[in-house]
């Protein structure tokens, strides 16, 4: 099967070391509402720009002075412990990521992760620029390599998935309730771990 990888939050924990939880939550936040609204306004600004933007105002807003090289925090995120099941899942899938971030950006990480090699493809909403989770990004992705499963742990993600006819498996790490605007996901795991047995 064709399987294509939502990256941050799903492959990797968006976690910036030595950033306090609830701003990293905040930040986390902001980064998702700045790339939503600028869809909305069909207007474009790259993720890493998106998550520079964001990063200001999230402490402008609480009069904290920034560092603005935290930015560079999201070229070191952690993978996640399940997501080296992807080493046995490449073995008899086809994988892609199917990311709001950049190619250069996740490129990076995946690279770090030394899990690189193992996609056969990248594909980031740069290509037609407007954000997950726009129809457009899951009918391009198809259209361009084929019938595929989304995998991610953004529920938002999962139902912009099922809206546009794509398949979806939702990666459920925290029990988090159904998403209210989704229709159910075709497979729900817990972790990624799951999943080889799921897809036999
Ligand atoms: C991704 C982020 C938005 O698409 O979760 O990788």
């Amino acid at each position: 099967l064709r399987l294509a990888f939502d990256v941050y939050g799903t492959l990797f924990n968006p976690q910036v070391p030595g950033v306090p939880e609830e701003i990293m939550s905040e930040w986390r936040q902001k980064q998702l509402e700045f790339s939503w609204r600028l869809s909305l306004m069909g207007r474009w600004v790259d993720f890493d720009e998106v998550t520079k933007l964001a990063l200001n105002h999230v402490y402008r807003r609480r009069g904290l002075s920034v560092d603005s090289r935290l930015v560079e925090g999201w070229l070191k995120l952690e993978p996640y412990d399940d997501t080296m099941t992807l080493r046995e899942l490449s073995k008899t899938h086809t994988l892609y990521t199917l990311t709001n971030g950049t190619l250069k950006s996740i490129k990076k990480l995946l690279e770090n992760a030394q899990i690189l090699n193992l996609f056969t493809g990248f594909y980031s909403v740069e290509d037609i620029k407007v954000y997950k989770p726009s129809p457009k990004v899951y009918t391009e992705f198809i259209k361009r390599f084929g019938d595929a499963y989304l995998v991610s742990s953004n529920p938002w993600d999962i139902a912009g998935a099922k809206n546009a006819g794509m398949r979806a498996i939702y990666v459920n790490r925290h029990n988090q309730p159904p998403d209210p605007l989704s229709d159910e996901p075709d497979i729900t795991v817990k972790t990624l771990r799951e999943l080889p047995q799921h897809l036999q």
